[in-house]
């Protein structure tokens, strides 16, 4: 029973013309003992592009098999045990949410093709959440999706 130390957000945004987005988008982690909101947008890198996978990585990192680039978010504290703490296997939900704009013309729709979230420390099993088949996330469509969690 350990704090979560380090995440990594696989993101694959879809091939569409319209797939990519210039708003932000958050991963949320979520359990029975609180939780976080994270803002993946990374400093001086044009995010959420069409056909482009990229990993996000928060906090310590671990040796994962990864393919795309790695990339640090703004919100990436050094250390996820400090602070507002997150017990890794009290986790319940993990959420992605696209920023919401004032109207819908404003609105810059996103195409998730895949996500994959992993949940890291030294001493729990890690715990991954993936979405379940490609989705859009706009004002139409709904701004948040809850991923699908499974066991390693
Ligand atoms: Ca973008
Ligand atoms: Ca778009």
């Amino acid at each position: 029973m350990a704090d979560i130390e380090g995440i990594v957000v696989e993101l694959t945004t879809g091939s569409q013309s319209w797939a990519g987005t210039n708003d932000q988008l958050f991963l949320g982690v979520v359990g029975t003992r609180g939780g976080r909101e994270f803002n993946l947008d990374v400093s001086g890198f044009n995010d959420f592009e069409p056909n482009t996978k990229v990993n996000y990585v928060i906090g310590k990192e671990f040796a994962l098999a990864l393919s795309g680039p790695e990339k640090k978010p703004i919100t990436a504290p050094a250390s996820l045990t400090q602070g507002s703490k997150m017990d890794q296997p009290s986790i319940t939900h993990v959420y992605l949410r696209k920023q919401g704009q004032m109207s819908q013309n404003a609105d810059d729709a996103w195409r998730l093709q895949e996500a994959r979230v992993w949940l890291m420390n030294a001493s729990d099993p890690t715990r991954i959440w993936e979405s379940r088949g490609p989705l859009t996330l706009s004002i139409e469509d709904g701004l948040q999706i809850w991923l699908s969690s499974d066991w390693k």
